[in-house]
């Protein structure tokens, strides 16, 4: 049984994901790399391995709106790169719904640190392939990856900020499909999980945001998670680390466990990121493997046999 005909179309009860009985339902999966720069591990033979032998029931598409990495974003591209990103993205979608794998489509807002800098160009994207993903049930929309700060000012962005931002997109998700559900970041690279649960947002099927990395994130950050959960905030850990927060440094297991038990006792759905052989500690694919699919334990970095060890938990 796939994890789509196990739970099928999902909903927002509470504050837990639910399938159409209202039973909780908790999703661990794997996000990409930036698609700007790996698109190649989108693929079927991969995602079906991901759900066969990984146990992995959604794969996250992370999309980065702006420059990075000597990649331009779908933002700052131009036409003819944006429609490529569009398909690869519906590419992912329907692979996804022909495994019956869960998708989160992800605005990958990153060094442009504000959403509100791109809300046209979302507000597009969004209009491009919402009306295409209509049928598809499997599919979850991510606005907004990481709102952070700007580097120069040092300013953060506000959860008020953020809200002006998701009151746009939202309702142009909604007008084509209303019965998706959206995932909403928060605070501080999308820690910003308290501040949300004081003052969510007014629509149905709405999740909040909270990213980890655990050697760099411990008790302070559990703290807003709980404080949240006890507020019955709906929240998607759509992207953790086993390491440090730039992505790279050591693995921290112990941290790592912690935080994974956490998540597990309170049903809530994680992501881990990343699916590349780039030469970082958060990717699972070891630097010298140049397979795309077909993986075997020795082509997994130790973040890669982490994984395996975290979704089958
Ligand atoms: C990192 C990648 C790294 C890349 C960098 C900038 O691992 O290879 O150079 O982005 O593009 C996040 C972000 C995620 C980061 C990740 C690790 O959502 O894009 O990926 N991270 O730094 N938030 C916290 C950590």
């Amino acid at each position: 049984m796939t994890p789509f005909e196990k739970y099928g179309k999902l909903h927002v009860e509470g504050k837990n994901l639910a399938d159409a009985n209202g039973n909780t339902v908790q999703l661990k999966g794997i996000s990409t790399h930036n698609l700007n720069e790996y698109p190649q591990y989108v693929n079927e033979e991969a995602f079906k391995q991901f759900r066969d032998e990984y146990k992995v029931s959604i794969m996250r598409l992370a999309m980065y709106s702006g420059f990075a990495d000597n990649h331009e974003g779908y933002a700052d591209s131009n036409d003819e790169h944006r429609a490529e990103l569009e398909k690869i993205v519906l590419d992912g979608a329907e692979i996804c719904k022909k495994l019956g794998l869960y998708c989160m489509i992800d605005w990958h807002i990153l060094l442009d640190y504000d959403p509100n800098m791109h809300t046209d160009m979302a507000i597009r994207f969004f209009k491009n392939i919402c009306p295409k993903l209509k049928e598809y049930d499997n599919v979850i929309y991510e606005i907004c990856n990481e709102p952070n700060m700007n580097l120069e000012t040092k300013e953060e962005v506000t959860w008020d900020d953020i809200k002006r931002y998701a009151n746009q997109v939202i309702p142009i998700i909604k007008e084509t499909d209303d019965s998706k559900i959206i995932i909403v970041g928060t605070t501080i690279w999308s820690q910003g999980v308290d501040e949300a649960a004081d003052a969510p947002l007014d629509y149905e099927n709405i999740m909040y945001t909270l990213h980890f990395y655990a050697d760099t994130h411990r008790d302070k950050l559990r703290d807003k998670f709980t404080y949240a959960r006890s507020k019955n905030l709906p929240v998607f850990v759509t992207e953790f680390g086993v390491g440090r927060a730039d992505g790279d440094g050591d693995i921290n297991e112990e941290q790592s466990e912690i935080w994974i038990n956490l998540l597990n006792e309170e049903k809530v759905s994680h992501i881990i990121w990343n699916l590349s052989n780039k030469d970082e500690t958060s990717s699972i694919i070891a630097a010298k493997c140049d397979k795309t699919f077909g993986f075997t334990d020795e082509d997994l970095s130790p973040c890669g046999l982490m994984m395996k060890e975290i979704m089958a938990k």
